[in-house]
């Protein structure tokens, strides 16, 4: 991206953020099921999805949060479940890095990533909706990947954690408590430093007992929105 915010350089990434955001509720057209995803840049998505359905737009939302579900009814959004609908048309959601080239994705910084990939899997194309200090060379160099992890015995799988070279840290809340999940799962944030292979820590981290899911989705996203100082730039997949 040719501005190159970093994440040093905050002030304009709200901005930036409202861009994507306003762009991919520009994807969803009448009559769709849409996944609706979690987070400060899904949450924007939500408010504009909301503004349409106010206009007359016809969708019935896929919430992947309690917190999305409420927004979303308050905005007036018909929501259902994967018991309904086996198939999502379109989900929105945002990323904590996007790795440019593969458009692999950590995401989970909000703590929702089990029911955000299970509805991502089910959905036939996954936008996901940037600022461009997301975009990275290499996935890890910043971002900790989240892995939600089952409470009982988490130490053990932290252990685990710690045998495939990662530093895991237990995600607390602002009084110091285990953060629990919508799931009720604790979050272990796990650094790993550069991630040369996310394919193979994908499959690592899938193996290990007491993992419930991991922040890394790989080859999910079918496309990029992502905000910059000189408009919204697309990425798709095989493009750069
Ligand atoms: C929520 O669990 C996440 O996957 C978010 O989508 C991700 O952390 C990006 O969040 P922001 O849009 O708030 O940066």
């Amino acid at each position: 991206m040719s501005s190159g915010i970093s994440r040093g350089e905050s002030s304009a990434i709200p901005e930036l953020k409202q861009l994507a955001a306003q762009a991919s509720a520009a994807e969803v057209q009448d009559g769709m099921v849409v996944g609706l995803g979690s987070g400060s840049t899904a949450t924007l998505a939500v408010d504009a999805i909301g503004s349409r359905v106010r206009s007359g737009l016809k969708i019935v939302g896929i919430p992947t949060s309690e917190r999305t579900a409420e927004q979303s009814r308050r905005l007036g959004i018909q929501l259902s479940t994967l018991g309904e609908y086996s198939q999502i048309d379109l989900t929105i959601d945002g990323a904590d890095e996007v790795e440019l080239g593969s458009l692999n994705l950590i995401k989970g910084g909000g703590g929702n990533q089990l029911r955000e990939k299970i509805v991502a899997s089910a959905s036939t194309r996954l936008v996901i909706i940037v600022d461009e200090s997301k975009l990275v060379s290499h996935l890890g160099d910043h971002a900790k990947v989240p892995v939600e992890v089952a409470q009982f015995g988490w130490q053990a799988t932290a252990r685990a954690l710690t045998r495939l070279n990662g530093v895991p840290t237990l995600r607390v809340t602002a009084n110091e408590k285990p953060f629990v999940s919508d799931g009720g799962n604790y979050i272990l944030d796990c650094a790993f430093g550069r991630i040369d292979s996310p394919e193979s820590l994908a499959r690592q981290l899938d193996s290990i007992v007491g993992v419930v899911e991991h922040g890394l989705f790989i080859g999910m996203a079918s496309l990029i929105l992502v905000g910059t100082a000189e408009g919204v730039k697309r990425l798709e997949r095989g493009s750069r």
